[in-house]
């Protein structure tokens, strides 16, 4: 997979896609993060990226000069190395998007070959970009940021894992909570008694089938007290 990200704040960058799994993953050749720094892509000798909202309100809006011409040359190189592929999918992180859900990563690191994640900031992004070259808005959730670069990397993370190969066997993703709607039962690790505290005794007992049914048990149990929702969501989708 191939993501370009484009930003007025690469530095951001600078961290999270350097450690654990997404590290690994590019060490691997798996994926292909480049980062675009947005200011690069004007043409005024102010290097100007943002600019006061037409109609008046407080805030800057994202030019739409220096996007077009980002998104221009990335797609034209896109093509120029890879004539018969498909067009990179363009998203942007914006607080209208929908939401992104687990299904949709799982989609997404299926089919997308070339991927442009547009970082949103400040008031917004001119609607002329928008409408003429995003393909999809994407939000994190309903909570206020300061910008998209967060959930550009959140988006990253959630892809990059789901590639096959990223995941070492420790990690395993197929039997990860949320893709049947139930969340995880507890875990422990040695010691067996901490601070007079024991791992529940079941874990010790070496019986494979009883340690089963008590983790379905308990997956079932938690999910009814932490996140009820869920379990509603599943009725919904099975029902
Ligand atoms: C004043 C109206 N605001 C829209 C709800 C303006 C606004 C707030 C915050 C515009 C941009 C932002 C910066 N946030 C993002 O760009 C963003 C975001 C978020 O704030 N929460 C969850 N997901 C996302 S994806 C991008």
């Amino acid at each position: 997979m191939i993501v370009d990200i484009v930003t007025l704040f690469p530095e951001m960058f600078d961290g999270p896609l350097d450690e654990s799994i997404v590290k690994r993953a590019r060490q691997q050749g798996l994926v292909d993060i480049r980062l675009h720094d947005l200011r690069e892509w004007t043409r005024d000798k102010h290097r100007k990226a943002d600019d006061e909202m037409f109609g008046g309100g407080a805030g800057l809006v994202m030019k739409a000069e220096p996007l077009f011409h980002c998104h221009d040359e990335l797609v034209a190189r896109a093509r120029a190395h890879s004539p018969q592929a498909s067009k990179p999918l363009v998203v942007l992180t914006s607080p209208q998007g929908a939401k992104l859900e687990q299904a949709q990563a799982r989609r997404m690191a299926a089919e997308v070959e070339h991927l442009i994640v547009v970082c949103g900031h400040y008031k917004g992004v001119d609607e002329r970009f928008i409408d003429a070259c995003v393909d999809r808005e994407l939000s994190i959730g309903d909570y206020v940021l300061s910008g998209g670069e967060l959930p550009a990397m959140v988006l990253v993370d959630a892809l990059v894992r789901l590639l096959p190969g990223a995941l070492g066997n420790a990690e395993s993703a197929d039997t990860d909570s949320l893709e049947d709607g139930l969340l995880e039962a507890p875990v422990y690790t040695r010691p067996a008694e901490f601070r007079g505290m024991a791992v529940p005794e079941v874990l010790l007992s070496g019986h494979h089938a009883r340690i089963e049914a008590w983790r379905a048990a308990q997956r079932l149990e938690r999910t009814r007290r932490k996140r009820p929702d869920l379990l509603e969501m599943k009725s919904r989708n099975e029902g």
